[in-house]
């Protein structure tokens, strides 16, 4: 799974600078951002895959982890650069773990908050994701 996108770093004598543009450095027309800060220790978030949204994530301070599985094949990713965002595709269910307490999780979003397009369910997941890759083959 190749889900990194990396966002060209504009910076001078001053500091950085990163900019993300719908089209652009991010493959969709952003509808909501939102961003996840203040995570306890041990805590882990998302457990969930979505139906049609599209999201990017940047940590932009900190660090954590990012678990994609896409129903074939699960990945790993230590999100620690304000110059790397993750791709989360539709139907990727996927979990966020090891937050240090100074993380600051940026999500970009294709889409308003929709509480019908979650799948929160693990088999309803991999059930509804091998029934699409059945059509997706045939
Ligand atoms: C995702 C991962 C990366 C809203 O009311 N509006 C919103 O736009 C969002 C994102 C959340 N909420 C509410 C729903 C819950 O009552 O905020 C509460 C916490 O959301 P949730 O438990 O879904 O948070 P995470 O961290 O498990 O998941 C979030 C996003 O919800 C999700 O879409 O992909 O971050």
């Amino acid at each position: 799974m190749s889900n990194t996108i990396q966002f060209p770093m504009l910076g001078d004598a001053r500091g950085s600078l990163v900019v993300l543009e719908a089209q652009k450095q991010i493959p969709f027309d952003i509808q909501r951002v939102y961003y996840i800060f203040g995570t306890q220790e041990g805590i882990a978030r998302g457990f969930h895959a979505h139906k049609e949204l599209l999201q990017v994530a940047v940590c932009v301070s900190g660090q954590c982890k990012m678990l994609l599985d896409n129903g074939n094949e699960k990945t790993v990713i230590t999100m620690d650069s304000p110059t790397h965002g993750v791709l989360i595709d539709r139907m990727v269910w996927h979990e966020m773990h090891d937050f240090s307490s100074d993380c600051v999780l940026l999500v970009l979003a294709s889409a308003h908050y929709d509480e019908a397009d979650y799948i929160r369910n693990y088999d309803d997941f991999t059930s509804l994701s091998s029934i699409e890759k059945g059509r997706i083959s045939e």
